[in-house]
């Protein structure tokens, strides 16, 4: 498999003497940060690659919404609940402004839908995991949306500009996700003992795979080379993983809980911690479908769109009706 992969060193990314005009001038607006939008001239590689980025990254927002969901009916209070609703809400939204942000590319809703439901396009491997304990909503806040927005907010300035616009309110939302799962976490590891034990078997279960929604290393990824090229990504897999252990470390050590990592060390030389990779194994099991939860997580949406389909049905009916109604009016 890994042979047939294009290595983000830059193999397979044509320099501006190779390009023909329009793809030099495409390039170039690109080299000077100018933001693509809708109508302009980009070449096939472009759009279909932020097609695949954009709506896989809408996807995941939408299946994610389903392991924290699972714990809405038994957050321990009120306020909890309000606040887990109201992310889960949040995670909706983000979908439908990536899904809109897909659309200007000249692909429909529908189809993005259709190729996530049949298996065909992907969503983050982490939703792939189940929620266990309470203790799980602090680490999907912590870790979760601590690596999304790691990896979201150099997005907002990427090079296709309803993307770049999206990212924006996204990160904002996310940014408020991360600090309640933080503060989450907070009260278990400073709680009863057995509260404490459970912050770090969720911190135990989801550093892993945390890890891994950054992707593979950088010589294993497939796409980093053009997509840098190309600004759709800002950084490499391995950069922003690196960003986010640093960033992740002392706040497990603030929290008093271990990080699962016996190789863990703080590297002077480097000025980054030196860490064990994740089980590349298991992250590519998981991207072949065999992970956790990956057969419960496609029925799960199959169901809600099989369930949906009157709601649909209707609201389309609605507006065909006063569509025909405007029309009768202009008419006469
Ligand atoms: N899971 O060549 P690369 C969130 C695939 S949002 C599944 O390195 P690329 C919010 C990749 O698609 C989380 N598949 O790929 C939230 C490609 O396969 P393909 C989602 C993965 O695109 C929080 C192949 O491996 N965020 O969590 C994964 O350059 C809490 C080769 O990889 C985004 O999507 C993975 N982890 O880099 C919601 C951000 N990693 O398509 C609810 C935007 C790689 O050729 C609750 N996306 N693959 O068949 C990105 O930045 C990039 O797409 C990466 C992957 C970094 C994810």
């Amino acid at each position: 498999m890994y042979a047939q992969m294009i290595k983000s060193t830059g193999e397979g990314v044509k320099s501006l003497d190779e390009m023909d005009p329009q793809e030099r001038a495409f390039q170039e607006r690109i080299n000077a940060n100018d933001k693509i939008e809708p109508k302009d001239w980009m070449p096939d590689g472009y759009r279909k690659n932020l097609i695949r980025q954009i709506g896989q990254h809408a996807h995941s927002e939408i299946v994610g919404q389903l392991p924290e969901g699972n714990w809405i009916t038994r957050a321990p209070t009120l306020e909890r609940k309000a606040i887990l609703l109201a992310k889960v809400q949040d995670e909706a939204g983000h979908g439908l402004y990536l899904y809109c942000a897909a659309e200007t590319l000249g692909v429909s809703r529908d189809q993005m839908t259709r190729d996530l439901l049949s298996g065909k396009m992907k969503y983050s491997s982490i939703f792939n995991y189940p929620t266990l304990t309470w203790a799980d909503m602090g680490a999907v806040g912590w870790l979760v949306d601590g690596a999304a927005i790691m990896n979201q907010v150099p997005l907002q300035r990427t090079s296709y500009g309803p993307y770049a616009r999206a990212m924006v309110r996204i990160c904002k939302e996310e940014s408020f996700h991360q600090r309640q799962g933080y503060d989450i976490m907070m009260k278990m590891a400073n709680g009863t003992e057995a509260q404490r034990k459970m912050a770090q078997d969720a911190l135990n279960r989801f550093w892993g795979p945390s890890l891994m929604m950054f992707g593979p290393s950088d010589e294993n990824s497939v796409h980093s080379a053009q997509s840098m090229a190309w600004k759709i990504k800002m950084n490499s897999n391995d950069e922003l993983r690196q960003k986010f252990v640093d960033q992740t470390v002392p706040q497990a050590e603030y929290l008093g809980l271990t990080v699962p990592d016996d190789t863990l060390r703080w590297n002077e030389e480097r000025g980054h911690y030196d860490f064990a990779q994740p089980d590349w194994d298991e992250f590519f099991d998981v991207l072949k479908g065999n992970g956790p939860c990956n057969t419960e997580r496609l029925e799960a949406r199959n169901k809600a769109w099989d369930e949906g389909r009157w709601v649909r049905e209707g609201l389309l009916a609605h507006a065909a009706k006063k569509r025909a109604a405007a029309a009768q009016v202009a008419a006469e």
